[in-house]
């Protein structure tokens, strides 16, 4: 069995419960789920792939929310217990570099992540008529300064690491189209000033099975001794429509394009209501995860069916186990990815 060191903010108040009696699953999901229900402010009808980070004795939030016109936004959630959520009811303010508002049209699917004592964010944001990666950052939560755009269009599930790597950031992302995109392998950049990217590498592509038609990152990955814990998402076309589910793979600490385990089946599928029914149908999709450093338990949440937010709960180091007993690494997979 392994017995990860895990690098990352601890977390001793996050939510848990323990592994239910009779649980197959690596992972298990929470018996309060979803934890943020339909209409959840009064401008906002579905609350679902969002982002949180530990703040003072609580949590702070970033949420995707759509509102009463199913536009886009992320909005502020704050929470002592990272279960029930006091959310704004609307989207953050953006200023540029200089003071001057800068709102994208839409943003969605944030992510979250400290790095000394800055709060990153990034998300899916428009651009010339598209998207791609937006990024800003907040120091209080009450100031949010919205950097230049990271790619040019399309691109979507930017995912910043939570620290620098051989003195560069590095961000996973995913190139895709302007539509629901039928295709999609993850690639990781790097920049010396979060404004100019470059290095561009592929790390893992979609294979077969749970995740043949596109992947994308899902929340920071988690520095352990065994590699980087991406955990991601993985996507299949069924008669019905895309089924999102996720899973896990170990990425090398120091060249972190180059995956060193993947776990060949998925750790969550969509089986519960709250996942299967909904604005979307079939999608458990990961943006955020809580863990506490000493037992290495882990709180994964994810979006269930563009609706709703789910929290799943397991430990680090049988998910490292999980990865490597079911390892089947993908083309390519194993290389730094230059060609
Ligand atoms: C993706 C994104 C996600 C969404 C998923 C399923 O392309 O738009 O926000 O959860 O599709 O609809």
């Amino acid at each position: 069995m392994t017995k990860a060191k895990i690098i990352a903010e601890s977390t001793k108040n996050m939510p848990w419960e323990p592994k239910p009696a009779g649980e197959k699953g690596v992972i298990w999901r929470y018996s309060g789920n979803p934890i943020i229900q339909r209409n959840p402010t009064p401008s906002t009808s579905r609350i679902f792939n969002s982002a949180l980070v530990p703040y003072g004795d609580g949590f702070m939030g970033v949420f995707r929310a759509d509102d009463i016109r199913v536009m886009q936004n992320i909005h502020l959630a704050r929470s002592k217990d990272g279960i029930n959520w006091e959310i704004e009811d609307k989207p953050i303010e953006w200023v540029d570099e200089q003071g001057k508002s800068f709102n994208p049209h839409y943003a969605y699917d944030p992510r979250l992540v400290k790095i000394d004592d800055i709060y990153y964010i990034i998300w899916c944001t428009s651009f010339g008529g598209s998207c791609t990666i937006g990024m800003g950052y907040t120091k209080d939560f009450k100031t949010f300064i919205r950097l230049e755009n990271s790619y040019l269009p399309f691109n979507r599930n930017g995912v910043l690491f939570p620290r620098k790597i051989n003195g560069n950031y590095v961000m996973l992302s995913r190139p895709s189209d302007n539509g629901h995109t039928p295709f999609g392998d993850i690639f990781l950049s790097e920049s010396p000033d979060l404004t100019y990217w470059g290095k561009h590498r592929k790390v893992m592509g979609a294979t077969d099975a749970w995740q043949h038609l596109k992947i994308g990152a899902g929340p920071i990955p988690i520095e352990t001794s065994e590699g980087w814990l991406m955990i991601y998402h993985g996507v299949l076309l069924s008669c019905n429509g895309f089924v999102y589910s996720f899973g896990a793979a170990l990425l090398d600490l120091e060249e972190p394009s180059k995956v060193l385990y993947r776990a060949d089946p998925y750790l969550l599928t969509p089986e519960e209501d709250y996942e299967t029914v909904g604005f979307v149908p079939n999608v458990a999709f990961p943006c955020s995860a809580l863990v506490d450093t000493d037992d290495g338990r882990i709180a994964i949440y994810y979006g269930a069916a563009d609706t709703f937010v789910a929290v799943a709960f397991g430990y680090i180091d049988e998910i490292i186990d999980f990865i490597k007993r079911t390892n089947k690494l993908g083309y390519g997979d194993d290389s730094i990815g230059r060609d």
